[in-house]
This record gives C-alpha cells, sequence and structure tokens, in this order.
C-alpha cells in the first residue's frame, strides 16, 4: 500500500518574513506509520520547498499512484489548501483513500464530511495511532467501528467514533521523519533568525498546556494536559538531526515550556555536547520571570529567540482570557531579563476583542511601546474552531467573515463593540506603523550589534509588512 503524506502549496505569513518551513505535522505521521507498519511504501511530498504549482502538485501525486493520500492542514487557515489537495487526489483516482486530521478538521467534523464527500475520514486528535490503525482497516485487518478518533459517513450521517486517549510516553514516538525530505534539508530556513549557513528544523519537546486561555486551540486539542519528551530524548534528537542533515536552527514548537528541572538538564545536555546549534522557543512571561536563575543557561544552550504572548493591557481582557498573569510589570520583566541575555523578544499583542475601541487600541500601542520588545507582532482576535471565543462568538452571531482562508489573525473576523471590521483593520495598520515607523526604534533596530535585531529591523525597513497590511484594506 502506498500512502503519499502532502504539504499543500499555500501562501507565506508574511510577518514574519522569508522562510520555508519543514511541514513538521505530516512528517511525525509518516515516521510512525514507518514504524508500525513496514510493509507500507510512504512517501512525502513537500510542495512549498519545491515550488510545487496546484498543476505541479496534480502531476506529481498522479506518479506517485498513491492509495492513500493525508494532507497537512497545521493552521485553519490551510483548510481549503487541504481540502483541494483532497479533490484533486479523487479526481485522478476516485479510488484513492483520502484523511485530513489537525486542530480545525477536528473540530468541525459535523460541518465538514457531509459539505465535502471526496474527505474519506477525519482523524481527530493526536493522529500516529488513529492513522496507524485506520492503515489496518483499510487492509482489512480491524472494524473501523473499533477505531478510536475517527469521524466518517456512513449512510448520510457522521459517524464520530470514541475520542482516543493520548500517547502516555512521547518518548516512545520515532524520531520526526526527516529522512523523507532528505533532499531539501540545507532549503529550509528563517531568514530573520538565521542565515542560510544555519538550515532550519522544528522539534518537539512536548505537547499541550495546562492554561486555557480562551482564544487558543491547543490546551483544549490536547486536552489541558502537557506531556513531555524527557530531556536525554529531546537533545539527541537536535543532535541526530544536526550531524545528519546540518540542521542548525530549531523552533522547538511546545505550546508552552515549562522551564523545570527537566528543561535546566536539556540544556546541560545542549551545552555538553558542544553543538552549534541555535533555538526559538515560546515562553511565558511569569515562568521567565519566575525562572530567571535559568535564562542564562538557555541562552548559552543556543537560545537566541523567544515568543512571548503580551497580548493586552486591559484588565478585563486579561481576565476574561484566563490568561493567567495580571501583573503588567511581568512582562517588562521578563523582556528585561531576556535582552541581558541577549536573547531576542518577539511579543505578540491582540487587538479586536468585544470591548475594543480606537482609544482602547491606543492604549494598547502605548503599552507596547513601553513594554518595548525587540519586536512587536500585533494580531487580530480570531474565532478559531475548537475555542471558546469561537463558541462566544457563535453564539452572539459575531462572526462577518466564514472564509477561513482570512483566519490567519491579521484578516478582521469579527467587529467589536465599538469597530468595524475596517477600522479594526485600520487599527492594525496603525499598530505596525506606529510602533516600526518610529524613527528612534529604527534607528536603533538597525545599528545594533545584534546580528538579529539588525536582520530583523533591514527586513522592516523594506516595507513589506506595511505595505502587505495596507492591502487588506
Ligand atoms: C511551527 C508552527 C508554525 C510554522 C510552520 C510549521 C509547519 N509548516 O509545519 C510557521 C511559523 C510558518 C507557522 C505559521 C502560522 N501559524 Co503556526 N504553529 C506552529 C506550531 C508552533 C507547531 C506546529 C507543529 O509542528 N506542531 C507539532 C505537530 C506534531 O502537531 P500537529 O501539527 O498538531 O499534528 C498532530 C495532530 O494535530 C495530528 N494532525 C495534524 N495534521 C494532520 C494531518 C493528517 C492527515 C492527520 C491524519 C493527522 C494530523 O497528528 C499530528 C501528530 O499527532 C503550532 C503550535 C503547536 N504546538 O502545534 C502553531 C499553530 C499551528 N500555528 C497557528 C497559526 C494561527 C499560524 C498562522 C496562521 C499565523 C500565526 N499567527 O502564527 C501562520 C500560518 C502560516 C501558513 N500560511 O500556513 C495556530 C493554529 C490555530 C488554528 N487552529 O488555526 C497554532 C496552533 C498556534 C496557536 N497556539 O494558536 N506556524
Ligand atoms: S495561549 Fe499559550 S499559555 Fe495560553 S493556553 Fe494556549 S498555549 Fe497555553
Amino acid at each position: 500500500m502506498r500512502v503519499l503524506f502532502v504539504e499543500p502549496p499555500k501562501e507565506f505569513w508574511f510577518i514574519m518574513g522569508d522562510y520555508v518551513s519543514p511541514p513538521f505535522g505530516i512528517l511525525t505521521l509518516a515516521s510512525y506509520l514507518e514504524h508500525k507498519n513496514r510493509d507500507l511504501e510512504i512517501s512525502v511530498l513537500d510542495s512549498q520547498v519545491k515550488g510545487l504549482s496546484w498543476e505541479d502538485l496534480e502531476d506529481e501525486i498522479r506518479k506517485n499512484n498513491p492509495d492513500v493520500v493525508a494532507p497537512s492542514s497545521l493552521t485553519t487557515a490551510n483548510a481549503y489548501v487541504t481540502l483541494k489537495t483532497i479533490e484533486i487526489a479523487k479526481k485522478i483516482n476516485s479510488e484513492i483513500v483520502t484523511v485530513a486530521g489537525g486542530q480545525h478538521f477536528s473540530s468541525l467534523t459535523d460541518k465538514i464530511l457531509p459539505k465535502y464527500p471526496d474527505l474519506d475520514y477525519i482523524i481527530r486528535g493526536e493522529g500516529e495511532e488513529t492513522l496507524s490503525e485506520l492503515i489496518l482497516f483499510l487492509k482489512g485487518s480491524i472494524k473501523l467501528q473499533e477505531i478510536k478518533g475517527v469521524s466518517y459517513l456512513s449512510d448520510n450521517n457522521v459517524i464520530n467514533n470514541p475520542s482516543r486517549t493520548l500517547i502516555s510516553d512521547l518518548d516512545s514516538l520515532p524520531y520526526p521523519g526527516y529522512h523523507f525530505i532528505k533532499d531539501h534539508m540545507s532549503d529550509y530556513h528563517f531568514s530573520l533568525m538565521a542565515d542560510r549557513t544555519k538550515p532550519f528544523a522544528i522539534v518537539e519537546g512536548g505537547r499541550g498546556c495546562r492554561h486555557a486561555c480562551n482564544y487558543c486551540t491547543q490546551w483544549r486539542y490536547w486536552c489541558q494536559q502537557h506531556r513531555v519528551k524527557s530531556s536525554n530524548r529531546l537533545a539527541n534528537e537536535i543532535q541526530f538531526i544536526n550531524e545528519k542533515y546540518s540542521s542548525g536552527l530549531f523552533w522547538l514548537a511546545d505550546d508552552n515550556i515549562e522551564l523545570d528541572e527537566r528543561f535546566e538538564e536539556f540544556c546541560d545536555k545542549i551545552i555538553h555536547s558542544n553543538l552549534d546549534v541555535n533555538w526559538f522557543c515560546q515562553l511565558r512571561c511569569d515562568s521567565i520571570v519566575k525562572s530567571e536563575i535559568l535564562i542564562p543557561k538557555l541562552r548559552k544552550a543556543g537560545c537566541i529567540w523567544v515568543l512571548l504572548g503580551l497580548d493586552s493591557p486591559d484588565t478585563y481582557v486579561q481576565n476574561s482570557w484566563h490568561l493567567g498573569w495580571k501583573n503588567k510589570s511581568l512582562g517588562k520583566k521578563a523582556i528585561k531579563i531576556l535582552r541581558e541575555n541577549e536573547i531576542f523578544s518577539q511579543g505578540t499583542f491582540i487587538i479586536g476583542n468585544r470591548n475594543d475601541s480606537h482609544e482602547s487600541i491606543e492604549e494598547l500601542r502605548k503599552y507596547a511601546d513601553w513594554l518595548d520588545p525587540d519586536i512587536a507582532t500585533f494580531m487580530v482576535l480570531t474565532p478559531f474552531p475548537g475555542t471558546n471565543i469561537y463558541e462566544e462568538a457563535i453564539i452572539n452571531n459575531w462572526i462577518e467573515d466564514w472564509n477561513w482562508a482570512n483566519y490567519d489573525m491579521i484578516h478582521s473576523i469579527m467587529p467589536t463593540k465599538h469597530l468595524s471590521r475596517k477600522e479594526i483593520q485600520e487599527e492594525l495598520f496603525r499598530c505596525y506603523n506606529h510602533f516600526f515607523g518610529s524613527w528612534s526604534r529604527r534607528y536603533r533596530g538597525i545599528s545594533s550589534t545584534n546580528q538579529i535585531t539588525r536582520r530583523t529591523y533591514l527586513y522592516l525597513a523594506k516595507q513589506a509588512i506595511l505595505t502587505g497590511l495596507k492591502n487588506l484594506f
């Protein structure tokens, strides 16, 4: 049986500059299938890195002649490209079995399956074990009804089999299947973070998050549990990928890293292995402040860039989004600690909450100025299916834009009590223009001794972000 995983052609998220990212989700699935089902012929086709058009993709699928096509989706914004890939597969051969998964498809099985009959199965939640059992079913070894976590149509009714429990030991997963895309490993890059001498790879130290922010899909998708790989396993994985493929820049895909003993051990192992690697991760301000003592070690182990959710200065928002840290000075302190350790801080801010007005967004701009992260990324509150905010928006009929392709956090999807969608879109532009338009900040950025800061501000100086945002209204 031939299984083809596909990363579809899709738009790049221009806010993050020039990058090509490996399709990590389907690489983990491909690797797991390979270990469980030795007799499968598995391939991963990455349209992004190969620069394939839709026509090229069709030719490639035809050449591969697969029995199963499983496209990646990553985000709600990618839902249509996933479905388009599935449509193409069925057009080539209606016998091809099509499978989708991930946050968006898992949340909307009842809506998607009846509307898109080309999609045969949705795998809800963690994909490894369910996909592997689905293959056993396709080979005739087990019954479909026995497979937990799968959804499908039967006599025009959507059947959602019971959910599956999560894998208890993440160390039991094989290494991600980078060998499936080995010829392209040097092409993956993230230009703002590192030059081409340090090709880019993703690794995953853990899944899920114990917090419960209202706008986030992750905590609920992973059952509000936080599971981690051991420090040894994570360090070995990075060492293996570095030595085998020369990847030098790693994105830790973890939703939220806890700066505990395990993570300290991980840093120690990387330091002792003398690897020339750098990495990016997401941390909460409260953890940075609480574990300040660990931050120099993170830097020594190669951490060069941290993304922090700084969200909004509004106490109402802080409370209603269950952000869990209400003291604004925590953000300020966290940025200071990172700066003292020469770790680049990217702060994310969210506009478009229900109470937002021109005045409150002006306050948010002042808050961003006061916090002064190395770069600020402003985003629009987006009701992703699977979040509390989505449910609230449905009940109150707030959603005005149902085009999933726009659910990328830079398009405005719903108005606030005081602002139309167009006004929110204009406010988003103003936020970037204000933060990056400041001559003193630009000058500081471009003349910084920190290479990443310099590179980032040079990119911003090209006005690509501002032009892109202006085109949205
Ligand atoms: C790395 C990353 C990126 C990378 C791209 C990585 C890539 N090409 O794979 C970059 C930086 C480019 C990126 C961009 C964006 N991202 Co992003 N990203 C992530 C991050 C941190 C890790 C993804 C990952 O590899 N996870 C690990 C894998 C193993 O988990 P997984 O993908 O969920 O896959 C498992 C299951 O879901 C399931 N599964 C998933 N897909 C499939 C497919 C099939 C066929 C099957 C059977 C199963 C299955 O099986 C897998 C194994 O169990 C996630 C957060 C997270 N921790 O997941 C956010 C995340 C996916 N991103 C998000 C968003 C919003 C975006 C952007 C729209 C903008 C933004 N504000 O960041 C852009 C869109 C870019 C684009 N045009 O596609 C949101 C998505 C929310 C949503 N529901 O839409 C997330 C969840 C972050 C968050 N906390 O909200 N992202
Ligand atoms: S936004 Fe971050 S901290 Fe909040 S639930 Fe999601 S992953 Fe956890």
